[in-house]
């Protein structure tokens, strides 16, 4: 029986998204909201309890004692259904980092058109990592040598990815003791499927482990490769002022989406959009100009490097469309709904599929290529352009959120200190002393099973409340930009009065976009940094500080969580517990994980069942590491005058006094 559909305010409390999926009703059009209430989630696989690894089977467990055909149990069949799918999320994000690797190697031999290493002291601090010399060697020299050894890591068979030596020694050591150190990112991934194949490994404990592996090899490998190598190939994020929500698309542009993971392309198609002949193009064809926006982690990429504005999250995708007013959307990989084709015919947009891992029927496939890489951002700008007098009625939401993205470790540090005396030392303090009472990472995406953002909003709003540092990516991280929580002035409003007093005096958001979804990886970073700079224990697990994925739908966020937890953390997904078919391996991954290596993960849906662990898990490292109970009474009495002061200034001195920026003219 189909369930009651939701009002639209069940569906999203983001207002753009309220409008759209009004209209959507309105013409009779089915999203992937509607969608998730007429297909009720299968219960048997829901639950991690269908085994279809081989063809005796498939085999659907409903009762407790019962096995499938081989006399699998239900522990081994959720473990294997769970190892898998780190597996397939750690080939995704490794795959992108893989792609970035061979992208640097043709900039290297000056093959990759249009295309330059715009932070040449990234690369040489890589280099210096991977053993490659550096010492009066061109860059692109050292780009070559430092793409291929990235390269080697995913096809290396023995030994150790080398990037785990970022984590803390202590942690390093726990890895090797347990067997647990990645040997080469490919390796692990096969090992996971090769042991899950009917007939193998049987252990629901020992399956997890080799999860966990091929996870670190995610986590300390193939996405770690990705975010370094995006930083050398387009810059490191450092803060800028930049736009969210569907209210960034453009009435009178010709109106570009970027959709999926990766930067490669969306950066020739930034080139190419001010491309002089294209805008005079676009003026012959009647339009005012040619606007880029994204969606999902491509927006991520280009919105904390470039500041071109984010049209949403995952959820977005379909109602970008909606609005009539896009022209073309560009996908690269991963997160792209194969409903899109089907969607914009309704509709004047053109879908055009770009990875060459990447097609879907109806949609129009140019297939990139790095060496011919602007010529084809060229041409697609330019079928943009040309399928802009095609458009019918338009109906754009008039909402956006200003957002300051772009906190990557790098500026993280700086922050703290400018270039003379960048450290971690000041956050450090603030945590120890309990200004800060902890730092929670709420990552991930959105899910139509839930009411879109509404998590994320809960947990951000309470967690700064209670003076909890946040910090985010992917599309929790967008969540945070379109309600706001993303700038200077969102610490007076909603942050406890000690993160208040630190945010006052960085000048920093409460709440710091650090990217993509590979991008977990610089949350990875700043934990070992945090843990190097001391004070706050000997290891990743005794910092007090929670990962949480509230509306995480895809097998990239299970990796994420995986490696996290096999990092040292303790990770919260919402939704539903994919093992709950087996209360053994719900145990495996929370106690049995957290004995081991000193992290967990736990499935809790309510939310506000997470807000109460997290704080719990906060106070409980916080007390073992002898630190000051937190008290927001002690702070706070210092400094507000100041936040009140600038608050008064107009919107542009405003923005230079919290980021403290000096104008040359003034
Ligand atoms: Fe996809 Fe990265 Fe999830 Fe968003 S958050 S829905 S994975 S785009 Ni990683
Ligand atoms: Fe069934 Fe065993 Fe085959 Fe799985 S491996 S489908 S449980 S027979």
């Amino acid at each position: 029986m189909a369930k009651k559909p939701r009002t639209i305010e069940e569906r999203s409390i983001d207002p753009a998204a309220q409008e759209m999926l009004r209209r959507a009703d309105e013409l009779g059009i089915d999203t992937a909201f509607t969608r998730a209430e007429q297909m009720a989630p299968c219960p048997i696989g829901a639950t991690g309890m269908c085994c279809k690894v081989c063809f005796m089977g498939p085999c659907r467990l409903v009762r407790d004692g019962q096995t499938g055909i081989c006399g699998a149990t239900v522990e081994t069949i959720t473990a294997r259904n769970f190892a898998r799918a780190i597996a397939a999320g750690a080939a995704a994000h490794s795959d992108h980092g893989r792609d970035l690797a061979l992208t640097l190697l043709a900039v290297g031999k000056g093959e990759a058109q249009g295309y330059e290493i715009r932070d040449p002291s990234k690369l040489v601090r890589l280099a210096g990592e991977l053993s490659i010399p550096t010492d009066g060697r061109e860059p692109k020299e050292i780009a070559q040598d430092v793409a291929e050894a990235c390269l080697a890591q995913f096809g290396q068979q023995t030994g150790e990815i080398p990037m785990i030596e970022r984590a803390p020694t202590s942690r390093v050591e726990l890895w090797r003791k347990l067997g647990l150190v990645p040997r080469g990112i490919d390796r692990e991934v096969v090992d996971v499927l090769h042991r899950t194949h009917m007939g193998d490994d049987q252990d629901p404990a020992h399956i997890l482990d080799q999860g966990m592996r091929a996870a670190l090899g995610d986590g300390w490998g193939g996405s770690m490769v990705a975010t370094d190598l995006s930083d050398i190939l387009f810059g490191t994020p450092t803060p800028l002022v930049a736009q969210m929500n569907l209210g960034v698309l453009r009435e009178d542009s010709v109106n570009i989406v970027v959709h999926g993971h990766e930067p490669t392309l969306s950066e020739m198609i930034l080139a190419a959009i001010h491309d002089p002949e294209l805008i005079a193009y676009a003026g012959d064809k009647g339009a005012q100009g040619i606007n880029l926006a994204g969606i999902c982690c491509t927006s991520n990429e280009t919105l904390m490097r470039q500041g071109v504005p984010s049209a949403g999250n995952f959820l977005h995708q379909e109602l970008a469309i909606l609005t009539g007013a896009v022209e073309a959307m560009v996908v690269d990989v991963q997160c792209i709904m194969q409903a899109l084709p089907n969607l914009a015919e309704r509709f004047h947009t053109e879908v055009i599929t770009t990875s060459p891992k990447v097609m879907i029927s109806g949609a129009t496939h140019i297939q990139f290529d790095e060496h011919r890489a602007l010529e084809i951002a060229k041409e697609i700008v330019r079928r943009a352009v040309d399928n802009y007098p095609n458009r019918g009625e338009v109906q754009i939401p008039d909402f956006r959120s200003d957002v300051v993205p772009g906190f990557s470790h790098e500026y993280i540090e700086f922050m703290q200190g400018g270039t003379y005396r960048a450290s971690f030392r000041p956050l450090n303090d603030a945590i120890m002393s309990g200004r800060i009472r902890g730092v929670v990472a709420d990552v991930g995406c959105n899910n139509p099973r839930t009411t879109q953002d509404a998590t994320h909003n809960y947990l951000v709003r309470e967690l700064l409340k209670n003076d909890v540092l946040v910090v985010e990516t992917g599309c929790g991280a967008i969540a945070s930009g379109k309600l706001g929580y993303m700038l200077g002035e969102a610490a007076k409003e909603w942050a406890g009065p000690g993160l208040q007093e630190v945010c006052e005096a960085t000048g920093m958001p409460p709440v710091l976009h650090m990217g993509s979804c590979v991008d977990n990886t610089r949350i990875l970073t700043v934990l070992s940094a945090i843990v190097r700079e001391g004070g706050l224990g000997d290891d990743i697990s005794e910092v007090p500080a929670v990962g949480i994925a509230p509306e995480w739908m895809s097998e990239k966020a299970i990796s994420i969580a995986a490696y996290c937890a096999a990092s040292g953390a303790y990770v919260i997904m919402g939704i539903s517990n994919p093992v709950e078919g087996s209360q053994v391996v719900t145990d495996i991954l929370s106690q049995g994980w957290e004995e081991k290596v000193g992290g967990k993960i736990e499935f809790v849906v309510e939310p506000e069942e997470m807000l109460h662990r997290t704080l719990a898990h906060i106070d409980a490292k916080r007390a073992a590491l002898n630190l000051p109970e937190y008290n927001p009474a002690k702070w706070g009495k210092s400094g507000d005058w100041r936040i009140e002061q600038i608050l008064t200034l107009a919107a542009e001195e405003r923005e230079d006094a919290l980021y403290g920026r000096v104008r040359s003219d003034a």
